[in-house]
């Protein structure tokens, strides 16, 4: 790296005695190659210049430092290293201050901590998050960290992977003073001159010891045995006990050296890959063709059409970003029983105790019930929620159509119906999309943004702006039955039917699955979600299928009993007096049985492996077919779409991910295998062919 890059991502400038040295390396000031040679050559300058007293560190837009570059990891390390500069800085024999007015994280707040003194502004952001990249803080963080703050503050920080504001920064040891306003280098500099007209010296965390070491380690203790029940397979939380019991044990330097090398291990690890790949991946969703291409349009008022539980569950997550919402049911008890579902999500809260009857209050303010199609007239977006069924819909957008001002944006929630249908009900289909929300649509973090054929660029633009106010994870999706999730889901669902069919009970797939990292198996989710829900789908379904296409009955024959899963009691699991963690039912293993029988199936054994092996070739291979089609941008918004609507788990970075991970030869070997013995569902996707044969990964298409 030369000197001038270096140079112009750190500068140095003599203040009197203060040497300011600031970091500017945009977006969030992280500590890439360049950085840290600056840092480490600014603090060479400090010792070796005597008209420098005290240097004073700060980051210049609006973050101090976010951290490693995370972009690095995974390629060859290059000098210096960042515990080689976080030492460098401690070892300084003239005062170090770190003024901190945005995020301080992971990296970053070990640099601070190798400072001697630290400043927060009131923006500031204080954190050790490198767990939810499957890391461990890797620069003296482990070992400084509890010196600072206490061993139980520091793990459970590092353990949650949260932030702390600057007051609970201070309140927990991390920062010494705190300043008001936005001007960090003049509040910098007034702290470095109090601290020199004090005559204060060099003050090392590492020369901290650790009060009451045999509490600690109790401490300690507690924290590794609470960890192991909660991180449901993941590598790096129980590794950060491990290095803190290192920082309590043994010296600072062995302990740093401990840190290392742990660091390692987890920097090696796929769970590494596959957070980091997922952190990239939900930054990069947002960056679609359309919003190059147009501004969002404004919008300040919305309407929400239909009071169900959708409808609701959109209305609360629209009056929680402030936004005025008018609802609108066809008639006075409808519109009734929408209210009560919104006000039932506040009460909840309230009964909780994290929501105030006040703010409660406050908030259906801005909540205004209507009959009256002609009351949204003033409205800059609409989100309509009715009943699945497109002539329905389509009744729903001539009225809108209707009393709309022109430049509205017009939204449907639709799952699976045509969107081209539903905007050839106006006169305006450049103004139609669909915002197909999750349920509960005030939680779920996934927002699947459909693009219809004439829907203009602008109002993409709109449906992402409208996703980030809502503080949703907006993925684009062209119009097809199921769009991406919902498409897939059926696939790989389908999959494992014939898996269930073919010998492997409905709780040995859902075990397999949950042991894969999913927090609940298909058998269990269809239970949860209702298993009339996709009853009717197949139902639907059932004229347009491929009569040669192999169909499992086993589901219809649960759903004939009236046995729709947890809200009937029962489903395939047996859920007594209301229990929410079904048990095994041996009369639906009776249905299995019988449904083998009657199509003359053998059963055979699968092991765990076996039954994923199934399971994801079937979500990687349409995954691969719904990127082909540009149903899906990049293999990435696969990825994305799954780990926030679906419960894959994240440490495996989504289906596209994980495929390049196992190597796509293998996967399509094993669809090929599986063809063998039904050709037409185990027909590899053509872009997945393809890509093996040029030698390529899914990654490979993820830059547009
Ligand atoms: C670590 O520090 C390990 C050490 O312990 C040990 C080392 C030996 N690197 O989120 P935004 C990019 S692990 C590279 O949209 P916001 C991001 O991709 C690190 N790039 O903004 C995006 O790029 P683009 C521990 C980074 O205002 C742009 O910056 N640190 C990094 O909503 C804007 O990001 C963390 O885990 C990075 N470290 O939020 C902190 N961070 O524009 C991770 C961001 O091309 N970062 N980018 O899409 C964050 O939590 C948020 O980015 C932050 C800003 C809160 C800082």
């Amino acid at each position: 790296m030369s000197q001038e890059v270096q140079a112009s991502v750190v500068h140095t400038r003599l203040d009197g005695e203060v040497l300011v040295v600031s970091i500017n390396n945009p977006p969030v000031n992280a500590l890439g190659q360049a950085v840290r040679a600056g840092l480490l050559a600014a603090v060479e300058q400090a010792a070796g210049d005597a008209a420098v007293r005290c240097v004073l560190l700060v980051g210049e837009g609006k973050a101090f430092i976010a951290g490693a570059d995370i972009r690095e990891f995974g390629k060859p390390a290059m000098p210096p290293s960042l515990p080689e500069v976080c030492n460098r800085i401690e070892a300084l024999d003239k005062p170090v201050v770190a003024a901190i007015h945005g995020p301080a994280l992971g990296g970053g707040l070990e640099v601070a901590m190798s400072a001697h003194y630290r400043l927060a502004l009131p923006a500031a952001k204080l954190g050790l998050p490198e767990v939810t990249l499957g890391l461990l803080p890797g620069a003296g963080g482990t070992q400084r960290a509890p010196r600072l703050m206490g061993v139980k503050a520091a793990t459970e920080l590092m353990l949650g992977g949260k932030h702390l504001s600057a007051k609970a920064a201070q309140a927990a040891g991390l920062v010494d003073k705190l300043a008001e306003g936005q001007d960090v280098l003049a509040a910098g500099l007034a702290y470095a001159r109090e601290l020199l007209a004090q005559g204060a010296q060099p003050r090392r965390t590492r020369d901290i010891e650790i009060a009451d070491k045999a509490a600690a380690l109790a401490e300690l203790d507690a924290l590794a045995a609470d960890t192991a029940k909660k991180s449901r397979g993941l590598f790096s939380p129980a590794k950060i006990v491990e290095c803190v019991r290192a920082a309590v044990e043994l010296p600072f330097d062995e302990g740093l050296a401990r840190e290392r090398a742990l660091f390692t291990e987890c920097l090696d690890s796929p769970q590494r890959a596959g957070l980091v790949h997922a952190f990239f991946a939900e930054r990069e969703v947002v960056k679609i063709p359309e919003a190059k291409a147009a501004a969002p349009r404004a919008f300040a008022k919305i309407a929400i059409i239909g009071g169900g539980t959708m409808g609701a569950g959109i209305t609360v997550s629209a009056l929680d970003a402030g936004l005025p919402v008018v609802m609108i049911e066809r008639d006075a008890e409808s519109i009734a029983r929408g209210q009560a579902n919104v006000e039932k999500v506040y009460d909840g809260l309230i009964a909780r105790g994290r929501m105030t009857a006040e703010a409660k209050a406050a908030v259906m303010a801005r909540y205004t019930p209507s009959t009256s199609y002609d009351d949204i007239g003033d409205v800059d977006l609409v989100i309509e929620a009715v009943f699945e069924d497109l002539e329905v819909k389509k009744a729903v957008f001539k009225e809108l159509d209707r009393v709309c001002r022109k430049g509205a944006v017009l939204a449907t929630n639709t799952s699976y119906l045509d969107i081209d249908a539903i905007a050839a009900a106006t006169s305006r289909p450049e103004d139609v999309i669909g915002l197909h929300f999750f349920s509960p649509a005030n939680i779920m973090k996934l927002l699947e943004i459909v693009v219809p054929a004439k829907v203009a660029p602008d109002v993409v633009a709109t449906a992402f702006e409208l996703a980030k106010k809502l503080k949703k994870v907006p993925v684009r999706a062209g119009v097809c039955d199921g769009f991406i999730g919902n498409r897939i889901l059926a696939i790989y669902k389908q999959a494992a039917d014939y898996i269930m069919e073919d010998g492997a009970s409905p709780y040995e797939i859902d075990e397999a699955v949950r042991g894969f990292g999913y927090p609940m198996g298909p058998f269990q989710v269809t239970d949860l979600a209702g298993g009339d829900i996709g009853w009717a789908t197949r139902k639907r379904r059932a004229a347009t299928r491929d009569p040669k296409a192999r169909y499992v009955e086993i589901a219809d024959r649960v759903c004939e009993q009236g046995w729709f899963g947890q809200k009937t009691g029962r489903g395939f699991y047996l859920y007594p007096q209301g229990v929410r963690v079904g048990q095994a039912d041996p009369e639906v293993l009776a249905i299995v049985d019988a449904e083998r029988a009657k199509k003359g199936i053998t059963p055979r054994k699968f092991t765990a492996d076996e039954i994923m092996r199934r399971y994801m070739a079937a979500m990687v291979n349409e995954g691969a077919k719904v990127v082909e089609e540009g149903i899906a941008l990049r293999p990435l918004d696969v990825d994305v779409t799954f780990i926030s609507g679906y419960g894959f788990p994240r440490h495996r970075g989504g289906p596209m991910k994980w495929a390049d991970m196992q190597g796509l030869e293998k996967v399509l070997a094993d669809i090929r295998e599986f063809a063998k013995e039904d050709a037409l569902f185990w027909k590899p996707a053509p872009l997945l062919e393809k890509l093996v044969a040029e030698g390529k990964s899914f990654e490979s298409l993820n830059s547009l």
